[in-house]
């Protein structure tokens, strides 16, 4: 292959940014592969996205593998197309191939989806990369928000640390639960109550279900206000917000029914996404949620240019060796990071 100039590389670059805001399938799809390799263009391209950034509603959707949650994805989906929003929706690592269909009750229905226009899906894989899980997924809503999406729909298995930071980087969480399963314990466990805006019960239509409804209500009867509280899970960066919201302007988690296989329910929970969505703005909770984005993708950005210009530094082998000295307890970690900063 020949060297590409610098100017080459520039006016492809240009290009594929005016693609990308023009709405343009192909670019989008070839920007959004750039930003999951981390590729060297990316930060450029991002950079040049930003400005036409800041429009779309960001909705994370997590919950246990299984509750159905591509499903209820793509029955939302189909009800703002219906009122004549466009949607993205991106699913992270998920445990089977989103695209594939294979996955969802109605294939019929997902087929309908794939042939809109107004419709981009995407599944990506974050495991393994540098910045991690919301770096990649930030920069990819970032691409989805310039090319003029009305909302983004992100999936994410609720394992762990992942629902989390998608709430981080959501204006409104969706947690999907489902009837048994034990999951209104697990999600004592893992928080996951915290970070809900709006909770969903999905497959309504099996045992238990009320059951399970009135689990989470009581859970929520616990907590102060109702509404979430974490926000700034594993971040640095602490940032100035204004005074909480008053309590009468509170915003009260619901606890919704549905049944995503056969589209019940689902017009309740748009309605109620469309609420949050006018209580963000009115309350000024949607300017405290950007802050605290903005925080976190510079704190992600630092993390992970500052790790990779102190590795890169670093001879072959340098890194497994540090990493083997720790192991041996010949230096400790703190020491070891100290010493990598200072030589920097
Ligand atoms: N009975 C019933 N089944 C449903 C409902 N919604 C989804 N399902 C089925 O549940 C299974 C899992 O659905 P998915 O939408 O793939 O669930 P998911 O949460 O995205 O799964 P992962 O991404 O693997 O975590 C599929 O067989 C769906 O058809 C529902 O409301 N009722
Ligand atoms: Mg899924």
């Amino acid at each position: 292959m020949p060297r590409q100039s610098a100017s080459v590389r520039d006016k492809d670059g240009a290009r594929l940014a005016e693609g990308v805001r023009q709405g343009d399938r192909l670019q989008l799809a070839r920007a959004i592969t750039l930003a999951e390799r981390e590729d060297p263009r990316a930060p450029e391209l991002l950079a040049a996205l930003y400005p036409a950034t800041g429009h779309a509603q960001i909705i994370g959707i997590t919950g246990a593998p299984g509750t159905g949650k591509s499903t209820l994805v793509t029955a939302l989906a189909q009800h703002l197309r219906a009122a004549n929003q466009s949607v993205a929706i991106v699913a992270i690592d998920p445990t089977s191939p989103f695209t594939g269909g294979a996955i969802l009750g109605d294939r019929v229905r997902m087929r309908a989806l794939s042939g809109d226009a107004g419709v981009f899906i995407r599944s990506m894989a974050t495991r393994g990369s540098l910045g991690g899980l919301s770096k990649t997924t930030g920069d990819v809503v970032t691409i989805l928000d310039a090319a003029g999406f009305d909302r983004i729909l992100v999936e994410t298995v609720g394992v762990g640390q992942a629902e989390v930071e998608i709430a981080t980087m959501a204006h409104t969480t969706l947690v999907v639960e489902a009837p048994g399963l034990g999951d209104e314990i697990q999600a004592i466990k893992a928080g996951i109550l915290e970070i809900a805006d709006i909770l969903v019960v999905n497959k309504a239509d099996r045992p238990g279900v009320d059951k399970t409804v009135q689990a989470l209500e009581m859970m929520l009867a616990l907590e102060p206000g109702g509404s979430r509280q974490v926000r700034h899970h594993g971040q640095l960066l602490q940032v100035n917000s204004p005074s909480r919201t008053h309590e009468e302007q509170a915003w009260r988690v619901k606890v919704l029914k549905t049944i995503a296989s056969e589209d019940e329910g689902v017009a309740e929970l748009v309605a109620q996404m469309d609420r949050h969505r006018q209580w963000l703005l009115s309350s000024g909770e949607w300017a405290v949620r950007e802050r605290l984005r903005a925080a976190h993708t510079l704190e992600s950005i630092l993390r992970a240019e500052l790790t990779r210009r102190i590795v890169a530094r670093m001879p072959t082998d340098g890194l497994s060796d540090l990493v083997e000295a720790i192991r041996r307890r010949d230096t400790d970690p703190y020491h070891a990071a100290a010493s990598l900063i200072a030589s920097w």
